[in-house]
């Protein structure tokens, strides 16, 4: 264009204003994700999202995740803090127009990464998923501003304009042509109008991405809670509202074995317990299954029985793609020590002497303990008391988990981390399957007593356990004789917590076993006794 007429001139000066419009209004909604950064949240959740991402990804993409998970498990805390300075920078950058070139480049690239992992390629190349993702917009305005400015050439709206004038060689890192001649500051016409058209743009902006934030956000589905919930979460995910429930296979369950107590694992003052942490592909209801966490390769891990005094030796190993650790609430131990996080690959070994009779949860502690226990790593240990209860004749081992899914494909979950958080369980389920114990249910014999070695192990919610139909003969709180309770119908069990329960039931029928919480029934919580004479 001719920059010399008045004309020319006064078109350039208006198209230098919008580009500061357009950079200012960019920067101040960097700045707000840059103060949401540094909220103690994203640093509580940081590897939560990052293998949230993993988690419903095309195949092709498994070796670029388990790269980043493994390059950032270790060292969350460098992460976090790298993405909080970068992010700062970004923000102070675009609002005052320092280092603009640099701005650019680092955002832009910046944008990419995240989307590529902590966003998980968001976008229609994931299951169930449309959107964009908000990081790869972000990338595309960074590459757009840099376009128009470096087109327009240097801008009185930065302070790179000035400390350029003042020490030329920062025009490198400012502009895109830094060898251009740098004209005086000529305004076209005065600074209200400048100033007015400046904020004009930051407004029509702010409605223009708050409008297509909501729109990529809730084009994929009918609003549920849990949509309502990764909407408001700080980064998108794929996150789809098929139940697995909804997909389950009609008719029979698969037969499997019922949860009878094992036998001790040895008799003598010491035992060995092997445990591998391992991913495993597990059926959490007919015909669905999910991508889960686990010891052993179950969900839950086995049934460890011991003894009161015997000493416990554990060997642990990590055959897993991330960081896990044992948790044993039977121990009291160190547990900065023995409960320690370790790589994959890695062994660990410890001891306990398991002094404590009852009945108790095991589970990994490696953070977020939210998302590995609700991937299912979890399992019970029964620790027989010295003083023994009354004999039974039968002896079951219930273990109450949650399952948070999203779909990968097909019939295929793997978790959801969002719904971990805002604790919308897609099913609550008694030893990892929705209803296994309707189509196969636990046996026993009238007025015969029946023991059922109870743990939630959540991860969130408490389970009402009950028998429809029955009053427990008794109930012991964490397991122990002493603790007996009697007259109970209904006992709450919160997460992480081991009761015993004792069922005499003086008539035949097929007695409801429930999580009482109705909705935890609905969705998966409910099997049944068979009581025959
Ligand atoms: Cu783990």
């Amino acid at each position: 264009m001719n920059t010399e007429s008045v004309e020319g001139r006064r078109t350039l000066a208006w198209l230098i204003v919008a580009a500061a419009g357009v950079r200012a209004a960019f920067g101040i909604f960097v700045a707000i994700d840059a103060y949401l950064k540094w909220q103690p949240g994203f640093a509580a959740h940081y590897a939560g999202y990052l293998q949230n991402a993993a988690n419903g990804q095309p195949p092709w993409l498994t070796p670029w995740f388990h790269f980043w998970i493994q390059l950032v498990s270790p060292r969350t805390g460098f992460f976090i803090l790298a993405t909080r300075l970068i992010e700062t920078a970004l923000a102070i950058g675009l609002l005052f127009g320092i280092a603009r070139r640099l701005t650019y480049i680092a955002g832009a690239s910046f944008s990419l990464l995240i989307w590529s992992t902590a966003e998980g390629f968001g976008g229609p190349y994931t299951s169930g998923a449309t959107n964009l993702g908000p990081a790869l917009l972000y990338a595309l305005v960074f590459v757009g501003a840099a376009l128009f400015e470096g087109f327009l050439g240097p801008s009185p709206y930065s302070l790179d304009y000035y400390i350029g004038r003042w020490f030329p060689k920062w025009r490198s890192v400012a502009e895109w042509k830094p060898k251009r001649i740098w004209p005086e500051v000529r305004p076209a016409f005065d600074w209200d109008h400048q100033l007015g058209a400046i904020g004009a743009i930051i407004v029509v902006l702010a409605l223009a991405l708050s409008t297509l934030g909501s729109a990529t956000n809730t084009s994929r589905s009918p609003a549920t809670p849990a949509n309502a919930a990764a909407a408001v979460s700080p980064l998108k995910l794929a996150a789809t509202t098929v139940s697995p429930l909804s997909m389950a296979t009609a008719g029979q369950t698969t037969r499997r074995a019922l949860p009878i107590l094992p036998p001790l694992i040895g008799d003598g003052a010491d035992v060995n317990i092997n445990l591998v942490a391992t991913d495993a592909t597990i059926e959490i209801v007919n015909g669905v299954q999910y991508q889960a966490w686990t010891f052993n390769g179950t969900v839950p891990g086995p049934i460890l029985h011991v003894r009161e005094g015997q000493t416990v030796h554990v060997k642990f190993a990590n055959n897993g793609m991330m960081q896990h650790s044992i948790d044993f609430h039977a121990a009291q131990i160190d547990w900065s020590v023995a409960y320690r996080s370790i790589n994959p690959g890695e062994k660990l070994e410890f001891s306990f002497v398991a002094q404590v009779p009852g009945v108790f949860i095991y589970h990994c502690g490696t953070p977020p303990v939210l998302q590995h226990i609700g991937n299912g790593m979890y399992g019970a240990m029964i620790v027989d008391p010295l003083k023994p209860l009354p004999p039974a004749a039968v002896s079951y081992v219930l273990v109450q988990g949650e399952w948070y899914t999203q779909q990968v494909d097909g019939k295929l979950m793997t978790g959801d981390y969002n719904k971990m958080l805002a604790v919308t369980p897609d099913e609550v389920v008694f030893n990892g399957i929705a209803f296994q114990y309707k189509d196969n249910p636990l046996q026993a014999k009238v007025g015969q007593r029946v023991r059922i070695y109870f743990v939630d192990a959540g991860p969130n919610l408490w389970s009402s356990f009950h028998i429809i139909g029955g009053i427990f003969a008794a109930v012991y709180p964490d397991g122990d004789a002493d603790h007996a309770l009697t007259g109970v119908s209904t006992y709450s069990v919160g997460p992480g917590q081991g009761v015993v329960f004792d069922a005499i039931m003086p008539h035949p029928g097929k007695y409801p076993i429930v999580d009482h919480s109705m909705r935890d029934m609905e969705i998966g919580a409910a099997g049944l006794l068979n009581v025959t004479q």
